[in-house]
């Protein structure tokens, strides 16, 4: 059997541009881990769109499938035009925070009123990375940014909530700490027909870490470890003891 980094890498743009120590590449490794584990020998079948951001760079140009990155935000109105032309094909968005939660926020909400069988991954490093660390809509409260130099003053939206409110069929937010149950719940969304989204707590060590004070990006990883709460778990918990906590797991699974 190949090797999953040259069945669905491209080769010629390896290495990655992300830098070291982000969460990106960790989020290839759970996506690649669960494509072999499902057999896939290639990625004939799949499309995958992104906006504008360094999480929107993981499919664009790296994926040895069909791939476009699209305007900043616009990665589900392309992907439901896709999906509706090309039902048979797997269409998968990966994109940022800030693309999907910010500036695309309305797509992602229309996306999940309609339920077309698209599948999101969002991948929330809680900043705008690639524009050198301004504050995002998931940015916790308190956080320093450069354009929060006081601390963010507002309350993060949770995205995966608001997707299980709207009975996305399948909705799941992990970190990049809980490599494992993310790479399950990737199978999960690759292998069903309905419209589903991932939430994946991200480390940007340059533009966000750094500026917390996280010396190296493996701390970031052990904040993850140690503010995480299973949702089982946090359904007994009072919001104020839930304040800065990342809740992970299942939010809801209807494809099973
Ligand atoms: C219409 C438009 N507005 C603003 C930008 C500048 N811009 C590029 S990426 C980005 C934010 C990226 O943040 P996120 O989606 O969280 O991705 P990350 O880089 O953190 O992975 C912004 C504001 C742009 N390219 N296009
Ligand atoms: S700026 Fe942050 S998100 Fe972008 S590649 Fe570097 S570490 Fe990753």
């Amino acid at each position: 059997m190949k090797h999953y980094a040259i069945k669905y890498l491209r080769e010629e743009v390896i290495p990655t541009p992300f830098c070291s120590g982000c969460g990106n590449g960790m989020v290839i490794n759970a996506l690649f881990k669960a494509l072999t584990e499902l057999g896939y020998e290639d990625l004939r079948n799949f499309v995958f769109c992104s906006g504008i951001g360094c999480a929107a760079w993981i499919p664009s140009p790296h994926f040895k499938a069909d791939t476009i990155h699209t305007l900043h935000g616009r990665a589900i109105p392309v992907a439901t035009g896709i999906k509706m032309m090309r039902p048979e094909l797997n269409v998968i968005v990966i994109s940022g925070d800030g693309d999907l939660a910010g500036i695309g926020l309305s797509h992602l909400i229309h996306a999940a009123r309609r339920k077309l069988g698209i599948k999101v991954i969002m991948v929330n490093n809680m900043i705008y990375g690639m524009t050198g660390g301004q504050v995002s809509p998931t940015t916790p409260r308190g956080i320093k940014t450069t354009t929060t130099p006081y601390g963010n003053i507002e309350k993060p939206l949770d995205v995966a909530s608001i997707m299980a409110t709207m009975k996305v069929p399948y909705v799941a937010k992990w970190t990049t700490y809980h490599m494992m149950p993310l790479k399950n719940s990737l199978k999960k969304i690759i292998n069903t027909d309905k419209f589903s989204f991932i939430e994946v707590i991200s480390q940007c060590p340059t533009n966000y870490g750094r500026n917390l004070g996280f010396r190296k990006p493996f701390e970031m990883l052990k904040w993850f470890k140690e503010n995480s709460i299973p949702i089982s778990k946090a359904k007994n918990m009072k919001e104020e003891e839930l304040e800065g906590k990342i809740i992970v797991g299942e939010y809801l699974n209807q494809i099973e």
